[in-house]
């Protein structure tokens, strides 16, 4: 007898075989790596806003050029994206549609202002960290594309955790302003950074089915809980608090407990009422319009050089 087509995919997700865009594949699957997929290309590209607001203002030579190299990062990780989704049969065009219309969610933690340049080093170090704690799982996910493009993107994201904790740590050892500059930042970083890993297990509609296709490999409590006792020991280098007074040690479980996170101030950043989610949906749809030139121009040189080659 004939294998059908769901027992074939079923048996490559319990084997380890990837997925590849020619493959058969249930719909569910095919939505939902669509839907996490092009949120977290929009979460790069929308990323870049909040630090490339502070590359004109960055106190030195150095500081500028490598934070100019990690904001390009960003945006590589967000075209990468955009060409694994692409795989699954919607467009570009489409996707980012669906980010403008505001259907189409990126990650909350971007709808936070930038104040200071102590900021710059805290987005490195909390919100990279917690990306790459989240991403890292990602290289192993049953989707080929989307596997094999967070093995490059995992790659910056080290160097760019790594940049903002030398910047951290140049501030914590600096003066009195800057080490409260510091403190200041992750105050206000920490929280949402936990926010990152979504809700807890129990209010995840996604988090079950994702885990049995192998998308995700780890719950968004499991890795939450990872980033905060990894965190502890690097906020003790930098001698800094992190703000949160239910933090101890537990050394039944050996983890770090930690306190509520506050869910009220998460599900409205969703909804779109976070301090800066106008801001940031405006600055992609203007830079989107005002790109169009080089779209249209871009697309327009491609159809001659087609047109040409067909002549020949
Ligand atoms: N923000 O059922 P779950 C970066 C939504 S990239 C906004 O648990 P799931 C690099 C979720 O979409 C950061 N929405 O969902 C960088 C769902 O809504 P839907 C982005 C959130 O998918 C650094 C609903 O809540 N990373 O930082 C958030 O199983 C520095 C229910 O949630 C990725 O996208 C949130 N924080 O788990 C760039 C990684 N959390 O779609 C520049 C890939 C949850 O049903 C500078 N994504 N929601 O309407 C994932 O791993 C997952 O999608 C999760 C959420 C873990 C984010």
């Amino acid at each position: 007898m004939h294998a059908t087509e769901q027992e074939l995919f079923d048996s490559k997700i319990s084997q380890e075989i990837r997925i590849e865009p020619k493959d058969w594949m249930p719909e569910e699957y095919r939505k939902m790596l669509i839907r996490q997929m092009s949120q977290h290309a929009h979460s790069e590209i929308v990323g870049m806003l909040p630090e490339g607001n502070w590359i004109t203002r960055a106190p030195s030579l150095r500081r500028k050029a490598t934070l100019i190299a990690k904001v390009q990062d960003e945006a590589g990780h967000g075209l990468y994206l955009y060409s694994a989704t692409e795989t699954l049969g919607i467009t570009r065009d489409e996707t980012i549609e669906q980010l403008h219309a505001g259907k189409a969610k990126y990650s909350s933690i971007f709808n936070y202002p930038t104040l200071t340049w102590a900021d710059i080093g805290a987005i490195g170090w909390l919100v990279d960290g917690a990306a790459i704690m989240n991403q890292v799982p990602l290289c192993r996910a049953s989707y080929g594309p989307y596997a094999r493009a967070m093995i490059r993107i995992c790659k910056e994201e080290s160097f760019h955790q790594r940049q903002g904790f030398e910047i951290l740590l140049t501030l914590s050892r600096g003066s009195e302003a800057q080490r409260e500059m510091c403190q200041d930042a992750i105050n206000r970083w920490w929280w949402p950074s936990l926010m990152m890993f979504g809700p807890n297990d129990d209010a995840s509609p996604n988090s079950q089915r994702s885990m049995q296709w192998k998308i995700k490999r780890f719950s968004n409590d499991e890795l939450r809980q990872k980033f905060v006792d990894v965190c502890v020991d690097q906020a003790k280098v930098l001698h800094m608090d992190l703000p949160d007074k239910d933090l101890k040690w537990n050394p039944d479980s050996g983890h770090y407990d930690f306190g509520e996170i506050n869910w009220d101030e998460f599900y409205e950043v969703l909804k779109g009422n976070g301090p800066c989610n106008h801001e940031r949906l405006e600055a992609r749809k203007k830079a989107h319009e005002e790109g169009r030139w080089v779209r249209e121009a871009a697309a327009a040189y491609a159809r001659k050089k087609n047109h040409n080659h067909a002549l020949i």
